[in-house]
């Protein structure tokens, strides 16, 4: 067991029983020529996020954590991507549509794929969805009772979208989930600031949130040898 300075709150948790969670770190969100430039986000936004989710992923490969990454993104036919969905807005490039990595958040293309900073080793797993959420329609939360997991380290772009519903759907499904602060992004930062707000509003109505520095103390604590 360890315990993570976090808000609301102090946390105990088993780190046995914890996973890191990615949530979409792929060049289509952070890259221009991607989906997040398409909408027209400023991708430098992002920028922030990516070394402190390095050392988060480093210390939980040395600690033997199980580690998920997750991409966003649809089938070549679009057979998973609701109308609603890709006919939404006025993105200069729409889902589907061919760009400069490729054609736009489609899986298999340049832009879906995981940026290298934060490529997944060979024994990771990653999780294709097709949503917002990491467990609508993906095999996430078998694996995760398969594994046994209980509780989840999140980070990944955005704060409010992705990483927001990821959380609220795990939440539900009774994990415990510890928002990384400064491993989550937005493109814009008070979507993030009020992101991370609401989940640990009102003695964390569905989750935590703690800096990276202290999950990785946590977590080094007991690569070391001490459980405090
Ligand atoms: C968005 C995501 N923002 N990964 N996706 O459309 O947050």
């Amino acid at each position: 067991m360890v315990l993570i300075a976090a808000e609301p709150g102090d946390l105990e948790i088993d780190l046995g029983k914890t996973a890191v969670v990615l949530i979409d770190m792929q060049r289509d969100f952070l890259e221009l020529g991607g989906f997040g430039a398409a909408l027209g986000n400023d991708v430098s936004q992002l920028a922030a996020c990516v070394e402190p989710c390095q050392r988060l992923l480093a210390a939980a490969r040395k600690a033997g954590l199980l580690i998920v990454h997750t991409r966003e993104g649809h089938l070549p036919d679009l057979s998973d991507a609701p109308p609603s969905k890709v006919e939404r807005g006025a993105p200069s490039l729409r889902i589907g549509d061919p760009g400069p990595m490729g054609r736009i958040l489609i899986r298999g293309e340049a832009g879906h794929d995981i940026i290298p900073d934060l490529y997944p080793a060979a024994d990771e797993i990653v999780i294709d969805k097709p949503g917002k959420g990491a467990f609508y329609n993906t095999p996430l939360g078998e694996l995760l009772k398969d594994k046994g997991i209980a509780n989840l380290l999140v980070g990944g772009v955005t704060t409010e979208v992705c990483v927001n519903t990821t959380i609220r759907e795990a939440n539900d499904r009774g994990y415990r989930c510890i928002a990384v602060s400064d491993c989550c992004g937005s493109y814009f930062p008070d979507f993030h600031d009020m992101g991370l707000a609401m989940i640990k509003a009102q003695g964390g109505i569905f989750g935590w949130v703690a800096n990276s520095g202290d999950v990785i103390a946590a977590i080094q604590n007991t690569t070391n040898g001490s459980t405090s």
